[in-house]
């Protein structure tokens, strides 16, 4: 069989809000059987691009950069739940339109390239654990200011636990 890689767009944060963002989620309450996502792994999802033939990888690497979107700032608050998927995230508000302008950008490429994309809306989050029956209970947080100045293409391998590997990235321009 062809070999295959698993792939999303992602905003990474950087290793102080990493950790602010760990230590919301160390303090919360959280229910048995939720899985806590590891600091390492925290990100905000942009487009899950699924499993991608090895040798269209280099057409993905060309979408991303043929993007121009300058650089914007985030505010992370609240925490919410996909009842579906059993994940309670961290919320974003007054997302700005850059971030849309990312998310739709590369959806809209990708899809001439030929990639096939599943339709859902874009509800910018970060997952902070899965198998989540109910709403997280976050303790109060001040809202978490995230300057973004590039986006990243991370190779996802699956196993008991999940690994992530930033495989590359693309600066925000003016
Ligand atoms: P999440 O952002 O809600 O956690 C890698 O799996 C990342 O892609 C995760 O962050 C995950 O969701 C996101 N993602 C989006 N759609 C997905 C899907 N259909 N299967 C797995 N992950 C998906």
């Amino acid at each position: 069989m062809a070999e295959h890689r698993r792939l999303f767009f992602a905003l990474w944060p950087d290793e102080a809000l990493r950790q602010q963002i760990a230590a919301i989620s160390a303090t919360a309450d959280w229910p048995r059987g939720a899985r806590r996502v590891p600091a390492a792994h925290l990100h905000l999802t942009l487009v899950f691009l699924g499993d991608v033939p090895a040798e269209r990888v280099d057409a993905v690497r060309s979408v991303a950069a043929s993007l121009r979107v300058a650089p914007f700032e985030l505010s992370l608050a609240g925490c919410g739940h996909f009842p579906r998927a059993e994940v309670g995230w961290l919320g974003c508000v007054d997302a700005p339109p850059a971030l849309f302008a990312l998310n739709t950008g590369l959806r809209q490429r990708l899809r001439t390239q030929g990639f096939a994309l599943r339709g859902e809306s874009f509800r910018p989050h970060v997952t902070l654990a899965r198998g989540l029956r109910e709403p997280p209970v976050l303790p109060d947080y001040p809202p978490l200011h995230w300057p973004v100045s590039e986006y990243v293409l991370v190779e996802s391998r699956r196993g008991r636990a999940p690994a992530y590997t930033v495989i590359g990235a693309w600066s925000l321009a003016p």
